[in-house]
Protein backbone atom coordinates (compact mmCIF):
# COMPACT_ATOMS: atom_id res chain seq x y z
CA UNK A 1 0.00 0.00 0.00
CA UNK A 2 1.45 3.49 -0.71
CA UNK A 3 2.11 6.18 1.54
CA UNK A 4 0.07 8.83 0.05
CA UNK A 5 -3.24 8.05 -1.08
CA UNK A 6 -4.13 10.26 -3.77
CA UNK A 7 -7.58 10.83 -6.00
CA UNK A 8 -9.60 12.92 -8.48
CA UNK A 9 -13.00 13.56 -7.46
CA UNK A 10 -14.96 15.94 -8.02
CA UNK A 11 -12.60 18.84 -9.25
CA UNK A 12 -11.16 18.23 -5.80
CA UNK A 13 -7.46 16.50 -5.24
CA UNK A 14 -7.84 14.25 -2.21
CA UNK A 15 -4.32 13.69 -1.23
CA UNK A 16 -4.27 11.12 2.35
CA UNK A 17 -1.43 10.45 4.44
CA UNK A 18 -1.72 6.51 4.28
CA UNK A 19 0.76 4.84 7.42
CA UNK A 20 -1.57 4.53 9.65
CA UNK A 21 0.32 2.45 12.42
CA UNK A 22 3.16 4.96 12.46
CA UNK A 23 0.44 7.60 13.47
CA UNK A 24 1.11 8.68 9.18
CA UNK A 25 4.63 9.58 10.61
CA UNK A 26 7.06 10.61 7.72
CA UNK A 27 9.48 8.72 6.35
CA UNK A 28 11.62 9.92 2.98
CA UNK A 29 9.18 7.88 0.92
CA UNK A 30 6.49 9.33 2.09
CA UNK A 31 7.29 13.00 2.07
CA UNK A 32 8.82 12.65 -1.70
CA UNK A 33 6.04 11.22 -2.78
CA UNK A 34 3.38 14.22 -1.30
CA UNK A 35 5.64 16.65 -2.95
CA UNK A 36 5.21 14.42 -6.26
CA UNK A 37 0.91 14.60 -5.35
CA UNK A 38 1.34 18.60 -4.89
CA UNK A 39 2.80 18.90 -8.16
CA UNK A 40 -0.24 16.96 -9.48
CA UNK A 41 -2.12 18.98 -7.96
CA UNK A 42 -1.37 21.91 -10.30
CA UNK A 43 -3.21 20.19 -12.63
CA UNK A 44 -6.54 22.46 -14.24
CA UNK A 45 -8.59 19.77 -13.32
CA UNK A 46 -8.17 20.22 -9.59
CA UNK A 47 -9.47 23.52 -8.08
CA UNK A 48 -9.01 22.80 -4.17
CA UNK A 49 -6.58 19.88 -2.33
CA UNK A 50 -7.99 18.45 0.70
CA UNK A 51 -5.59 16.57 2.67
CA UNK A 52 -6.14 14.41 5.31
CA UNK A 53 -4.69 11.48 7.12
CA UNK A 54 -5.61 7.81 7.12
CA UNK A 55 -7.23 6.29 10.57
CA UNK A 56 -6.76 7.94 13.65
CA UNK A 57 -4.22 10.29 13.18
CA UNK A 58 -3.67 13.45 11.01
CA UNK A 59 0.24 13.09 11.12
CA UNK A 60 2.85 12.31 13.75
CA UNK A 61 5.36 14.32 12.00
CA UNK A 62 9.10 12.74 11.35
CA UNK A 63 9.49 9.25 11.62
CA UNK A 64 11.82 8.75 14.87
CA UNK A 65 13.12 5.80 14.11
CA UNK A 66 14.53 6.73 10.39
CA UNK A 67 15.41 9.78 12.44
CA UNK A 68 17.73 7.01 14.77
CA UNK A 69 18.89 4.95 11.88
CA UNK A 70 22.36 5.43 10.93
CA UNK A 71 21.71 4.90 7.59
CA UNK A 72 18.85 7.27 7.39
CA UNK A 73 18.58 10.96 5.93
CA UNK A 74 20.64 13.45 7.86
CA UNK A 75 18.48 16.35 9.56
CA UNK A 76 19.59 19.39 7.24
CA UNK A 77 18.62 17.26 4.44
CA UNK A 78 15.31 15.99 6.28
CA UNK A 79 14.54 19.77 5.88
CA UNK A 80 15.79 20.84 2.59
CA UNK A 81 14.40 18.11 1.31
CA UNK A 82 11.48 16.81 2.73
CA UNK A 83 9.36 19.45 4.47
CA UNK A 84 10.35 22.57 3.22
CA UNK A 85 9.62 21.91 -0.01
CA UNK A 86 6.38 20.80 1.17
CA UNK A 87 5.79 24.21 3.14
CA UNK A 88 6.45 25.84 -0.77
CA UNK A 89 4.64 23.97 -2.87
CA UNK A 90 1.45 24.00 -0.59
CA UNK A 91 1.81 28.04 -0.44
CA UNK A 92 2.77 27.98 -4.00
CA UNK A 93 0.27 26.10 -5.50
CA UNK A 94 -2.54 28.26 -7.25
CA UNK A 95 -5.45 26.92 -5.35
CA UNK A 96 -7.25 26.48 -1.99
CA UNK A 97 -5.43 23.65 0.13
CA UNK A 98 -7.56 22.52 2.93
CA UNK A 99 -6.19 20.55 5.67
CA UNK A 100 -8.48 18.19 7.32
CA UNK A 101 -6.89 17.55 10.85
CA UNK A 102 -8.99 13.87 11.49
CA UNK A 103 -6.33 13.26 14.72
CA UNK A 104 -3.44 14.19 16.39
CA UNK A 105 -1.38 16.44 14.46
CA UNK A 106 2.33 16.48 16.06
CA UNK A 107 5.64 18.13 14.68
CA UNK A 108 6.49 18.87 11.23
CA UNK A 109 2.47 17.00 10.58
CA UNK A 110 1.21 19.99 12.97
CA UNK A 111 3.12 22.75 11.09
CA UNK A 112 1.94 21.59 7.31
CA UNK A 113 -1.40 21.90 8.62
CA UNK A 114 -1.38 25.36 9.43
CA UNK A 115 0.60 26.42 6.19
CA UNK A 116 -2.32 25.31 4.28
CA UNK A 117 -5.11 27.77 3.55
CA UNK A 118 -8.11 26.56 5.28
CA UNK A 119 -7.39 24.12 8.75
CA UNK A 120 -10.35 22.36 10.27
CA UNK A 121 -10.44 19.79 12.40
CA UNK A 122 -12.65 16.84 14.37
CA UNK A 123 -13.33 17.50 17.79
CA UNK A 124 -11.24 14.66 18.88
CA UNK A 125 -8.23 16.18 17.15
CA UNK A 126 -4.92 17.55 19.33
CA UNK A 127 -2.24 19.59 18.04
CA UNK A 128 1.34 19.44 19.35
CA UNK A 129 4.20 21.45 18.45
CA UNK A 130 6.59 17.81 19.98
CA UNK A 131 9.82 18.99 18.93
CA UNK A 132 11.18 20.46 22.17
CA UNK A 133 10.20 17.23 23.97
CA UNK A 134 13.47 15.57 21.82
CA UNK A 135 15.77 18.53 21.81
CA UNK A 136 14.97 19.86 18.41
CA UNK A 137 13.58 23.60 17.13
CA UNK A 138 10.31 23.83 15.87
CA UNK A 139 10.55 23.52 11.80
CA UNK A 140 8.65 23.06 8.40
CA UNK A 141 7.59 26.62 8.85
CA UNK A 142 5.86 26.41 12.19
CA UNK A 143 8.27 29.58 13.60
CA UNK A 144 7.01 31.87 10.93
CA UNK A 145 3.37 30.69 10.48
CA UNK A 146 2.12 29.87 14.14
CA UNK A 147 3.28 33.34 15.70
CA UNK A 148 1.04 34.82 13.01
CA UNK A 149 -1.81 32.97 13.24
CA UNK A 150 -2.39 32.73 17.23
CA UNK A 151 0.54 35.76 18.85
CA UNK A 152 3.99 35.69 19.88
CA UNK A 153 3.44 34.51 23.32
CA UNK A 154 1.17 31.76 22.73
CA UNK A 155 3.18 30.53 19.98
CA UNK A 156 6.18 30.88 22.07
CA UNK A 157 4.67 28.75 24.91
CA UNK A 158 3.28 26.41 22.51
CA UNK A 159 6.56 25.89 20.88
CA UNK A 160 8.49 25.62 24.31
CA UNK A 161 6.04 23.77 26.45
CA UNK A 162 5.14 21.13 23.85
CA UNK A 163 1.45 21.05 25.57
CA UNK A 164 -0.97 19.27 23.67
CA UNK A 165 -3.73 21.54 22.69
CA UNK A 166 -7.37 20.08 21.94
CA UNK A 167 -8.62 21.21 18.40
CA UNK A 168 -10.97 23.49 20.47
CA UNK A 169 -8.35 25.16 22.01
CA UNK A 170 -6.46 25.51 18.71
CA UNK A 171 -9.78 26.81 17.04
CA UNK A 172 -10.36 29.30 19.60
CA UNK A 173 -6.39 30.51 19.31
CA UNK A 174 -7.17 30.79 15.86
CA UNK A 175 -4.90 28.32 14.93
CA UNK A 176 -8.02 26.31 13.15
CA UNK A 177 -10.96 27.90 11.34
CA UNK A 178 -13.93 25.54 12.64
CA UNK A 179 -14.42 22.27 14.78
CA UNK A 180 -16.86 19.60 13.78
CA UNK A 181 -18.32 16.46 15.70
CA UNK A 182 -16.23 13.55 15.06
CA UNK A 183 -19.64 12.33 13.28
CA UNK A 184 -20.23 14.99 11.11
CA UNK A 185 -16.74 15.64 10.43
CA UNK A 186 -16.27 14.35 6.89
CA UNK A 187 -18.94 15.62 5.65
CA UNK A 188 -18.49 19.11 6.79
CA UNK A 189 -14.84 19.19 5.76
CA UNK A 190 -16.02 17.93 2.36
CA UNK A 191 -18.82 20.48 2.12
CA UNK A 192 -15.75 22.80 2.04
CA UNK A 193 -13.44 21.59 -0.41
CA UNK A 194 -16.85 21.32 -3.01
CA UNK A 195 -17.65 25.08 -1.90
CA UNK A 196 -14.11 25.73 -3.26
CA UNK A 197 -13.76 23.55 -6.06
CA UNK A 198 -16.48 25.69 -7.34
CA UNK A 199 -15.62 28.73 -6.70
CA UNK A 200 -13.76 31.27 -8.94
CA UNK A 201 -10.54 29.15 -8.75
CA UNK A 202 -7.89 32.20 -9.93
CA UNK A 203 -9.82 34.52 -8.14
CA UNK A 204 -8.91 32.80 -5.00
CA UNK A 205 -5.23 32.10 -6.35
CA UNK A 206 -4.80 35.48 -6.36
CA UNK A 207 -6.07 35.82 -3.00
CA UNK A 208 -3.74 33.78 -1.85
CA UNK A 209 -0.85 35.12 -3.84
CA UNK A 210 -1.96 38.09 -1.97
CA UNK A 211 -2.17 36.77 1.37
CA UNK A 212 1.24 34.76 1.01
CA UNK A 213 2.87 38.77 -0.20
CA UNK A 214 0.84 40.46 3.25
CA UNK A 215 3.33 38.42 5.45
CA UNK A 216 6.07 39.82 4.31
CA UNK A 217 5.02 43.50 3.01
CA UNK A 218 4.49 46.53 4.49
CA UNK A 219 1.47 48.65 4.34
CA UNK A 220 1.86 50.50 1.30
CA UNK A 221 3.29 47.59 -1.07
CA UNK A 222 0.44 45.74 0.10
CA UNK A 223 -2.42 47.95 -0.93
CA UNK A 224 -0.14 48.74 -4.32
CA UNK A 225 0.23 44.51 -4.74
CA UNK A 226 -3.47 44.65 -4.38
CA UNK A 227 -4.16 47.19 -7.19
CA UNK A 228 -1.66 44.72 -8.95
CA UNK A 229 -3.51 41.43 -8.46
CA UNK A 230 -6.95 42.66 -8.49
CA UNK A 231 -6.33 44.07 -11.93
CA UNK A 232 -5.48 40.34 -13.16
CA UNK A 233 -8.84 39.14 -10.87
CA UNK A 234 -10.79 41.61 -13.00
CA UNK A 235 -9.21 40.01 -15.70
CA UNK A 236 -10.70 36.79 -15.38
CA UNK A 237 -14.02 35.49 -16.99
CA UNK A 238 -15.13 33.79 -14.01
CA UNK A 239 -15.27 37.70 -12.64
CA UNK A 240 -17.68 38.67 -15.95
CA UNK A 241 -19.64 35.38 -14.72
CA UNK A 242 -19.76 36.64 -11.32
CA UNK A 243 -21.29 39.90 -12.46
CA UNK A 244 -23.32 38.86 -15.01
CA UNK A 245 -25.10 36.30 -12.91
CA UNK A 246 -25.28 39.08 -10.02
CA UNK A 247 -27.16 41.17 -12.75
CA UNK A 248 -29.42 38.41 -13.99
CA UNK A 249 -30.55 37.24 -10.65
CA UNK A 250 -29.23 34.32 -11.11
CA UNK A 251 -26.53 31.50 -9.59
CA UNK A 252 -23.03 32.01 -10.88
CA UNK A 253 -21.55 29.20 -12.65
CA UNK A 254 -18.08 29.70 -12.54
CA UNK A 255 -15.54 27.07 -14.63
CA UNK A 256 -12.06 28.38 -12.87
CA UNK A 257 -10.95 30.56 -15.42
O1 LIG B 1 15.69 15.29 11.90
C1 LIG B 1 14.54 15.64 12.15
O2 LIG B 1 13.76 14.89 12.76
C2 LIG B 1 14.05 16.98 11.74
C3 LIG B 1 12.61 17.02 11.45
C4 LIG B 1 11.71 17.19 12.43
C5 LIG B 1 10.25 17.20 12.16
C6 LIG B 1 9.41 16.62 13.27
O3 LIG B 1 8.26 16.35 13.02
S1 LIG B 1 10.12 16.38 14.80
C7 LIG B 1 8.76 15.76 15.77
C8 LIG B 1 8.54 14.29 15.55
N1 LIG B 1 7.30 13.82 16.15
C9 LIG B 1 7.20 13.61 17.44
O4 LIG B 1 8.08 13.81 18.23
C10 LIG B 1 5.89 13.01 17.89
C11 LIG B 1 6.12 11.61 18.45
N2 LIG B 1 4.87 10.96 18.77
C12 LIG B 1 4.17 11.27 19.87
O5 LIG B 1 4.52 12.10 20.66
C13 LIG B 1 2.92 10.46 20.09
O6 LIG B 1 2.99 9.27 19.35
C14 LIG B 1 1.64 11.22 19.67
C15 LIG B 1 1.40 12.36 20.68
C16 LIG B 1 1.70 11.75 18.26
C17 LIG B 1 0.43 10.27 19.77
O7 LIG B 1 0.41 9.67 21.05
P1 LIG B 1 -0.53 8.43 21.34
O8 LIG B 1 -0.29 8.01 22.75
O9 LIG B 1 -1.92 8.74 20.91
O10 LIG B 1 -0.02 7.27 20.33
P2 LIG B 1 1.32 6.38 20.41
O11 LIG B 1 0.99 5.07 21.04
O12 LIG B 1 2.43 7.15 20.96
O13 LIG B 1 1.62 6.17 18.85
C18 LIG B 1 0.87 5.26 18.04
C19 LIG B 1 1.81 4.52 17.14
O14 LIG B 1 2.41 5.45 16.22
C20 LIG B 1 2.97 3.89 17.91
O15 LIG B 1 3.35 2.72 17.23
P3 LIG B 1 3.27 1.28 17.98
O16 LIG B 1 4.07 1.38 19.23
O17 LIG B 1 1.81 1.07 18.25
O18 LIG B 1 3.84 0.32 16.97
C21 LIG B 1 4.06 4.92 17.77
O19 LIG B 1 5.35 4.41 17.91
C22 LIG B 1 3.81 5.41 16.36
N3 LIG B 1 4.33 6.79 16.20
C23 LIG B 1 3.80 7.90 16.66
N4 LIG B 1 4.55 8.95 16.35
C24 LIG B 1 5.60 8.46 15.64
C25 LIG B 1 5.47 7.08 15.55
N5 LIG B 1 6.36 6.32 14.93
C26 LIG B 1 7.42 6.95 14.38
N6 LIG B 1 7.61 8.29 14.44
C27 LIG B 1 6.72 9.07 15.05
N7 LIG B 1 6.88 10.40 15.04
Amino acid sequence: MSSILFEIKNSIGFITLNRPDKYNAFNREMALLFQDKLDECKSKEIRCVYLTGAGKAFSAGQDLAEVADPNGPKITHILSEHYNPIVRKIRKLSKPVVAAVNGVAAGAGANIAICCDIVVATESATFIQAFSKIGLIPDTGGTYFLPRLIGWQKASALMMLGDKITSEEAEKMGMVYKVFGDDIFNDEALKIANTLAQMPTKGLALTKQALNSSLINNYEDQLHDEELIQEKAGRTSDFKEGVQAFLEKRKPLFKGE
